[in-house]
């Protein structure tokens, strides 16, 4: 049993109740995590070690992340065994995908720290000099389903640009963010600069989003949390980014190459059990190609290993969009079932028959559930594809015309012939409902910094 603690100016403490981390394998208790409600302590920490932190060079802080990086990357399987053992995702999912990302999200922010240029505008009398200043304390909320991976997505920048940061991971997903917080103390990170609290989003999260002393807001989970952050912050005049939902489209065009079409379309729609903002839960169809590309795909979904989902609670949710496809005239091509063993487990299901417009094909369900569409002509995919609340991601896979049915998708990032295969110098984020704001290279300097002209008159 792990027990989790608070970490706050470098001291592993706790608040006086706590409540269970549950297997989503077999539903065993696997941690205890504390319940924290006050922030206080935290913010007193992050304060007192912000001149020391914004103090360092930029180097030395690149320094700093990639000794993180070294740290987290001599202990890799261990990492990706807690994160497995968390989410209950394949051992290989957490190793490839969540501990190797965790690591690499250091490593890149360190050599991006390293190679950003001094920005300058001349002018014919005067020359204008671009510094970028720490914000101060940062709060950064990260949901369950890629628990490090998205939580040090923010943490690297953030400490890159010389803040110092409180962070909350989601409560079903504690472990890892707070293997980080232990690798943080052995290797000697001063004491303050990174905190990480534990507890419920509405107590701990919420208090962070209303603290006057915490600046900025850099936030990943469902975009209805992300409407309550937004109302809490903005009025306060926080910086804000928000990283919300998604209803993906995965387009498969007439031209498509259906050898890494399949593949790649299954990859998108059942990574990590569909439980990726970034993952094409609606598979758009060219009608000339349905019964090839169906075929085949259920046919290779039979070997595609899935874990289970993130609990009980959230299964139940997703098997209530199976049901209402039912009553929404879908017709089940594969899966649609919960397996009869122990943990939260979901056959990965495919519904074909519904309305683009129903409420299946436009709602996020953050599972293995996919909806097939057939189109007949450019206009009709493109016009499908828009048809949701959501902008986040997109894949269009052709061989000739990708990239311009990719630029007529309104979404902040399309693939083409490809999927999740990410720079992380690009700008990440979504448009409509998937949120506010992009991360990412300068992106993410840009947020975690404030930028301030200093104009230098010539003599
Ligand atoms: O997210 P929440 P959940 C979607 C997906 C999923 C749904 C809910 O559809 O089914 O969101 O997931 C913290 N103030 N995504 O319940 O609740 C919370 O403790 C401040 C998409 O996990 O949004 C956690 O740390 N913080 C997403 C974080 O917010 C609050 C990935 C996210 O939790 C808070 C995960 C509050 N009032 C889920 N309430 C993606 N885009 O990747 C909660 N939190």
């Amino acid at each position: 049993m792990i027990r989790i603690e608070n970490l706050i100016g470098g001291e592993f403490v706790s608040p006086t109740e706590f409540f269970d981390d549950i297997s989503p394998l077999d539903g065993t208790v696997i941690a205890t995590i504390p319940r924290t409600k006050n922030v206080e302590g935290a913010v007193t920490a992050a304060e007192k070690a912000q001149s020391q932190w914004s103090g360092l060079s930029l180097l030395q802080r690149c320094d700093w992340l990639d000794k993180i990086a070294d740290s987290l990357e001599s202990q890799i399987d261990e990492l990706a065994r807690l994160e497995s053992l968390d989410t209950g995702k394949p051992h290989h999912v957490a190793l490839n995908v969540d501990a190797d990302r965790s690591v690499n999200n250091f490593r890149f922010f360190a050599e991006f720290g390293r190679n950003m240029k001094s920005e300058t505008f001349e002018m014919p009398d005067a020359t204008n000099y671009v510094m970028r200043k720490p914000i101060g304390i940062v709060g950064l909320i990260s949901p369950w389903n890629l628990p490090l991976y998205l939580l040090s997505w923010k943490v690297a920048p953030a400490l890159l640009m010389g803040n110092t940061i409180i962070a909350k991971p989601s409560e079903i997903t504690p472990i890892t963010a707070h293997f980080l917080g232990k690798v943080c103390t052995d290797i000697g990170l001063p004491d303050g600069v990174l905190n990480i609290v534990h507890g419920y989003g509405p107590e701990i999260g919420q208090a962070i989003v209303e603290h006057p002393k915490i600046k900025a807001i850099s936030f990943t989970g469902g975009t209805a949390t992300g409407k309550i952050v937004a109302a809490t912050a903005a009025p306060m005049f926080k910086k804000l980014s928000l990283e919300l939902g998604g209803k993906n489209a995965s387009i498969i065009m007439e031209d498509a190459d259906l050898e890494i079409t399949v593949p790649g379309v299954l990859r998108a729609s059942f990574l990590n059990s569909g439980q990726i903002c970034l993952c094409g839960s609606r598979v758009l169809v060219h009608s000339s190609i349905y019964e090839d590309f169906m075929s085949k795909y259920l046919e290779q979904l039979q070997s595609f290993e899935i874990g289970p989902v993130i609990n009980d609670s959230h299964r139940d949710k997703v098997m209530s969009y199976v049901q209402l496809a039912k009553q929404e005239g879908g017709h089940i091509l594969a899966g649609g079932n919960i397996p009869d063993k122990p943990g939260s487990w979901i056959e990965p299901t495919v519904i074909g028959g519904l309305s683009h417009k129903s409420r299946t094909a436009t709602e996020e369900i953050f599972g293995p559930v996919v909806t097939i569409h057939q189109f007949d002509s450019d206009d009709e995919a493109i016009q499908m594809a828009n048809s949701t609340q959501y902008g986040l991601a997109g894949s269009v896979w052709s061989k000739n015309k990708g990239r311009v049915i990719a630029e007529k998708i309104d979404s902040g990032m399309v693939w083409v012939n490809t999927w999740l295969h990410r720079d992380l110098r690009v700008p990440f984020g979504g448009v409509k409902d998937s949120g506010v704001g992009r991360e990412g290279g300068m992106w993410s300097v840009g947020f975690f910094s404030e930028a301030v002209n200093i104009c230098v008159m010539e003599d």
